[in-house]
């Protein structure tokens, strides 16, 4: 009997749990806790569907109803319109500016964070090794996120320290990726592309130089975006600011050019002729995955305005937020 008066009490608690979610939806939401706060905003990234005319509380049902499909919602109290998205959006990519507009994600929803900026936002200080999920049908991939030059949130997707991985290598390698996230990496040029084609991307070159002694400098570039691979990863960079000197400004609207695809502007094969693989032109004034060390003309790790083109850096990250 006393079991029975339980599994009656436990059914009327469900019953009344599934039927009381039109007043009690919003409990099931919470607020943007993120450090991109999205309020006051309307995006368009990962957008299901939109109402008018609505009440919150029928918003939060209608993503409710929806499971696994609707993991967040906007609601402008104002206009009175609600948007579902099939993700928990941590960014302001993509979105416009409407006010009244507030953000709501289910709670028990899963992060996927599609870069380190949105690593650094859920409370993550620390630099080290992460996994992101560049676009939403990325598998997750290990990168390191900087979090602590200017700010934080970069993700890294160029390192040379040491040497430890050789750098000459194919367009295959390029496109996908290789070396150790932990020592010497190159993310691939295809997640490359993914990151810049979330949103407006900084880019930011860490260099220490041998010469004079061990001088640790930068180049920072307020846009930058790498095409897909249809483009050859055309690459655009502009905005410069920092005290290494602009060397890369020269490389942009250059596709990318390895020892097997010569897209370069040179009659030779710029990739061939010094080891390694990057934007060339006719050749560069950067070269960054060069060969570590090196100090035959034009082969080494280079940043031409901060040493010229026959000291090779000892440290360099290229990373982007
Ligand atoms: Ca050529």
């Amino acid at each position: 009997m006393g079991i029975f008066f339980a599994l009656s009490l436990v059914l009327i608690f469900s019953f009344t749990i599934n039927f009381c979610v039109v007043t009690s939806s919003e409990s099931y939401f919470c607020k943007n806790i993120h450090c991109s706060t999205l309020e006051n905003r309307i995006c368009t990234n990962y957008l299901l569907w939109t109402l008018t005319g609505t009440r919150k509380s029928q918003c939060f049902l209608k993503c409710l109803h929806e499971n696994e499909r609707c993991q967040s919602v906007f609601y402008n109290e104002i206009s009175m319109k609600c948007q579902g998205h099939s993700s928990v959006l941590m960014s302001q990519d993509n979105c416009l500016v409407e006010e009244g507009t507030m953000y709501y994600y289910k709670c028990t929803a899963a992060r996927r964070p599609i870069n380190c900026q949105e690593i650094l936002c859920s409370g993550h200080t620390s630099t080290g090794i992460y996994s992101i999920y560049p676009d939403q049908n990325s598998s997750g991939v290990s990168v390191r996120c900087d979090m602590e030059t200017d700010g934080g949130g970069w993700t890294v997707f160029q390192r040379r320290v040491d040497g430890s991985v050789d750098f000459y290598r194919k367009w295959a390698d390029y496109k996908s990726g290789f070396g150790n996230a932990n020592t010497e990496h190159w993310l691939g040029l295809d997640d490359i592309h993914k990151l810049t084609a979330q949103g407006n991307k900084t880019l930011r070159v860490d260099l220490i130089t041998p010469w004079p002694s061990q001088q640790s400098a930068y180049a920072s570039y307020s846009s930058f975006t790498v095409g897909n691979e249809t483009s050859k990863y055309l690459l655009r960079v502009d905005g410069y600011s920092g005290n290494a000197g602009d060397s890369m400004t020269y490389h942009s609207n250059m596709m990318f050019s390895t020892q097997d695809n010569d897209n370069d502007l040179y009659s030779g094969n710029c990739a061939m002729i010094y080891q390694s693989a990057w934007w060339y032109r006719a050749c560069h004034t950067s070269h960054l995955n060069g060969i570590y060390g090196s100090t035959i003309s034009g082969h080494g790790i280079h940043w031409k305005t901060l040493s010229g083109q026959n000291v090779s850096m000892t440290y360099t990250e290229m990373k982007m937020k």
